[in-house]
Order: structure tokens, then C-alpha cells, then sequence
């Protein structure tokens, strides 16, 4: 059967906090048809892929995307057109080649993003295998340890935190399932606790809760609670992991933690605080404990936790290969946050995974905090193999989607599935 794209089509849609983004669709000359949906960030690393909006102030405040949908239907689908589907690199290649710049803002990663996902949700779809096969091989069995946002601050709630996201990890699971209710009781009990103790149960932008706690540290002792009240081990069934994304209130050289009059910190100081976290409470993870342009304090960081924490870069790498390889060399971290649309193609994300599998980094395979339906990220998480997912919370449906999904894979691969912790289990009980 014919594999070669006949039109590429799209339209602007809503993501899940109203903003327009874009859906794309594949059609090939067979008449298979595949579409993907882009998600967008609201705390973004300075050097991520540029997303194009149309800063038309008359429409959506100047954040609607019909130009990259344009761009989409009149550039790349006239350049794609008659292309087998199956050559992920040589169109990813080519999108990258026809939008000619560093950071793809004269197509937009987001529409490029679309178009590439859209091309390897289609490319399934011509095989009839699931995109996790298709993308993985007959080795993609493995289902991730969830990493789930209950308690959301920063830039994805107005709330009383600075940090942006506190995240239940229930690693010591047997599977899949049983992990998704591990956090999904946890965060049931979390909820009950707030109530009992006079806070509102209101959700942030990644679907946990916004509560306004006297601390940012007061949030892990909460969850703790919360894991214990559930009926689980904090540490070796549910640990914790943090993404405070330091970028967001990184002053100059230091750190101010305005929202709860924490005051100015240095980076070393940033870094005593987050080792007294790992005295007290079960972290396995710590995303972006320093800002994106902090390179000597995440070289320091790194040499102090690294060995008890798996020390995570999101808006420091971005995805792209060249920050990835300083880090590895200057040994910044420890593993990678790894998001689609912050490099813009399928086959460039996967290069960054290669890059830290070959560097024997973890990596995270991550949701935006402005999401869709689509759950691509689920089965591209089984594709890759890495065993570790963050997509947000136990409730919003564009959260729960990604989980439902890896539901149905788990349920598919039957016996063959498989599902490991990626962290020794933590020394804090
Ligand atoms: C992050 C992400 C996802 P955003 O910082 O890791 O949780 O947030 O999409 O806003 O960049
Ligand atoms: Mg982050």
C-alpha cells in the first residue's frame, strides 16, 4: 500500500488553558490519516524552539497561530507532498532545512512540531502497529514510572509558592496500574487533608493543588502526610520529586523567593537548602533547582546531590543536543528533561535521548503545563524506553489522557510489559 503523503492539513485549536495552538493532520495517497496536537509552556527555557504566534492583538491577545497553520498548509505540505511517511529523519530534515533557521521561527516550532508528530502518529497507522511499536521496535515494553504534580505553584498557579511543581513518584508499584492508583489515592488523601486543615482544594494549571502553605517546604511535609495517610511508605512506595524551575525567579545572580518572603539566595545556598529537603523528605528527583544560565551553580549542584538525587535540566538543556553535551562534559546533571516541542522534531528529540543514554544520563520524557487530548507523549515514553514520565496530576482530562493511554499499553503488551523503578529506593522513611 502506498506510504506517500498526499496533504498535510491543520487548524487552530484550544490547549488547556484556552490558548490557541495547533492540530495536524496526515493524509496519504492510501487515504490513511493521522493527526497530532501541539502543547505549549508557560515556564520556558530563553532558548527553546520559537513558538510562532500571530500577535494580532484583535484575536486571543495576540496568542492565535493561523500564521503557523498557514505555514503549515502552504509551505511544509507542498515540500512533504509524495514523501513515504516512514523517512521520520529525512522530513523532520527537511522541515528543518526549508524553515532555514537556529531556532525555527520562520515556520515555528510549533508548527514543524505538529507536522512531525502528526508524520509519525501516520506512519503507525500505514504499518498498522501502535505508534509505541512503530517508533520502538518490538523493545518498547517497558511502562514508565509516573512523576504525578500535585502540588503546583510559580508560574502555573497564584498561589503562596514559589516552586512550581511537587510531584508524587509511586515507584515501589509492581506495575503500571497499580502505580497510576497508588498516585491517584495519594492524591485523594492529599485532597482530604487540605480540607481538614483549612485550604482550598483548587487546582493549578498541571491539575494539582494550589493551596497557600506558610512555605515552599510546608509542601513536602503535607505530601508525606498525605502518602502516610493514604496508606503508603513514604520513600519506598511514593516518593517525591521537585521541579521548582528556579529560571522563574532567578535575580541576577541570586534567587529570590518572593511569594513566601524567603528572601535572596545564592546559588550555594539554593543548593543548602535542597540538601537539608533530602535530610527530611524522600526526593528521587530535582528538576531545575537553579536557573537556565547558571551553569557553574548546577557544575556545584551536581557535585554535591548528584549522587543522592537524580538531578534533572529542563529549561537548561532544552532538549537541544548542544546544551545536553555541555552539560555532559561539565557534568551539569544527571539526566534530561526531554519535551517535544521545546526542540521542535521527532528525530532531533530522539537524538537527545541518544545522547544521554550514551552518556549513561536518565532522562524524562515531559508534558507542557498547556496541554491537549493528544496523549503522544505515552506512547512515545514506551518507545524510548527510559522508564520515567511527568505528566502532571491525577485529575484534567488532558493529564489523565496521557495515563489512560499508557493504561491501554500496559493492557496490550499483557505479559510482556514491564515496570521498574529507576531510583534506589530513598534512605528517608
Ligand atoms: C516544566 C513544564 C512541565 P512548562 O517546567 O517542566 O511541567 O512546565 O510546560 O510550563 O514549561
Ligand atoms: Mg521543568
Amino acid at each position: 500500500m502506498s506510504r506517500e503523503i498526499r496533504s498535510i492539513r491543520a487548524m487552530e485549536i484550544l490547549d488547556s488553558r484556552g490558548n490557541p495552538t495547533l492540530r495536524v493532520w496526515v493524509t496519504l495517497d492510501s487515504g490513511v490519516m493521522g493527526s497530532a496536537s501541539v502543547p505549549s509552556g508557560a515556564s520556558t527555557g530563553r532558548f527553546e524552539a520559537h513558538e510562532l504566534r500571530d500577535g494580532d492583538k484583535s484575536r486571543y491577545g495576540g496568542k492565535g497561530v493561523l500564521i503557523a497553520v498557514r505555514n503549515v498548509i502552504d509551505v511544509i505540505g507542498p515540500r512533504l507532498h509524495g514523501t513515504d511517511v516512514s523517512q521520520q529523519v529525512e522530513i523532520d530534515g527537511a522541515m528543518i532545512e526549508l524553515d532555514g533557521t537556529p531556532n525555527k521561527s520562520r515556520l515555528g516550532a510549533n508548527a514543524i512540531v505538529g507536522v512531525s508528530m502528526a508524520v509519525a502518529r501516520t506512519a503507525a497507522l500505514a504499518i498498522g502497529r501502535p505508534l509505541y511499536e512503530s517508533l520502538g521496535g518490538p523493545a518498547a515494553r517497558r511502562l514508565p514510572v509516573p512523576m504525578m504534580n500535585v502540588i503546583n505553584g510559580g508560574t502555573h498557579a497564584d498561589n503562596s509558592l514559589d516552586f512550581q511543581e511537587y510531584m508524587i513518584v509511586p515507584h515501589g508499584a509492581a506495575s503500571f496500574s497499580e502505580a497510576l492508583r497508588y498516585g491517584a489515592e495519594t492524591f485523594q488523601a492529599l485532597k482530604a487533608l487540605l480540607k481538614a486543615r483549612g485550604f482550598r482544594t483548587a487546582v493549578g494549571d498541571e491539575g494539582g493543588f494550589a493551596p497557600d502553605l506558610d512555605s515552599n517546604e510546608a509542601a513536602c511535609a503535607l505530601i508525606v502526610d498525605a502518602i502516610r495517610s493514604a496508606g503508603f511508605r513514604p520513600g519506598s512506595d511514593v516518593a517525591i520529586a521537585l521541579d521548582p524551575a528556579a529560571s522563574a525567579f532567578a535575580s541576577g545572580d541570586s534567587y529570590e523567593l518572593k511569594r513566601t518572603g524567603s528572601g535572596l539566595k545564592s546559588s550555594a545556598e539554593m543548593t543548602a537548602l535542597y540538601a537539608d529537603w533530602l535530610d527530611a523528605y524522600p526526593i528521587v528527583s530535582l528538576e531545575d533547582g537553579l536557573g537556565d544560565d547558571d551553569w557553574l551553580g548546577f557544575q556545584a549542584h551536581t557535585a554535591t546531590l548528584g549522587k543522592r538525587v537524580q538531578i534533572v535540566g529542563d529549561d537548561i538543556f532544552v532538549t537541544n543536543t548542544q546544551f545536553i553535551e555541555r552539560g555532559i562534559k561539565e557534568q551539569s546533571a544527571n539526566a534530561a528533561l526531554i519535551k517535544l516541542n521545546q526542540i521542535g522534531t521527532v528525530t532531533e528529540t530522539i537524538g537527545a535521548i541518544q545522547m544521554c543514554r550514551d552518556a549513561g544520563w536518565k532522562y524524562v520524557i515531559s508534558h507542557r503545563s498547556g496541554e491537549t487530548e493528544d496523549p503522544f507523549i505515552a506512547d512515545f515514553t514506551v518507545a524510548m524506553g527510559g522508564g520515567q514520565i511527568k505528566t502532571g496530576s491525577l485529575c484534567r482530562s488532558e493529564r489523565i489522557a496521557k495515563y489512560n493511554r499508557l493504561l491501554e499499553i500496559e493492557r496490550e503488551l499483557g505479559a510482556d510489559a514491564t515496570f521498574s523503578s529507576p531510583f534506589a529506593t530513598s534512605p528517608v522513611a
